[in-house]
């Protein structure tokens, strides 16, 4: 991974696996749309335990700010980088072959009190991004004016569709 402290980033994305960024990419999408800098990486709380501690241990030395932490199956990653980090964590449940993601879903989303992980729905990247940049927004109004066009883009596609379909 580049280091985010010479390259900006506010965002961290990270995966358990490459596997993982077919529905991982929706993330770095949905924060690229709004002009936030990112980093994306592979860390794995089972293959690589030692890199998952050292991301989440100097992220927000290196100037991130969110997180947003994939995996799937026995979905560990998202709660442990939330162990070790101050920084608000976001849960992706990544969906595999087997149980629909309900496995990974479960793995993220009960979490102790006192260890936050904001999970978003199964395969839910694109909110885990765009969830990202709410959480930026609180403190950047900039970013929470395109926020609030976003959402009004939203409310004007469903009034086209509306009209589309009205008879
Ligand atoms: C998890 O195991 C990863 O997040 C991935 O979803 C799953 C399978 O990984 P691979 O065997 O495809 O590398 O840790």
């Amino acid at each position: 991974m580049a280091d985010s402290t010479s390259t900006g980033a506010r965002v961290g994305i990270v995966m358990g696996s490459d596997s993982d960024w077919p529905v991982m990419e929706a993330a770095a999408e949905a924060v690229a749309e709004f002009g936030v800098r990112f980093e994306v990486g592979v860390v794995s709380a089972h293959r690589t335990p030692q890199r998952m501690l050292d991301y989440a241990r100097d992220a927000a030395d290196r100037g991130i700010e969110v997180i947003v932490a994939g995996a799937g199956g026995a979905a560990h990653l998202p709660g442990m980088v939330a162990s070790a980090t101050p920084l608000p964590v976001i849960g992706v449940p990544v969906p595999l072959k087997y149980l629909d993601g309900m496995d990974s879903l479960l793995s993220i989303v009960q979490m102790p009190a006192g260890v936050p992980v904001a999970t978003v729905s199964i395969g839910g990247a694109r909110n885990a991004g765009l969830l990202a940049v709410r959480i930026l927004g609180a403190s950047d109004p900039a970013l929470r004016g395109r926020m609030a066009d976003f959402q009004r883009g939203l409310e004007q596609m469903v009034l086209e569709k509306d009209e589309a379909l009205r008879r």
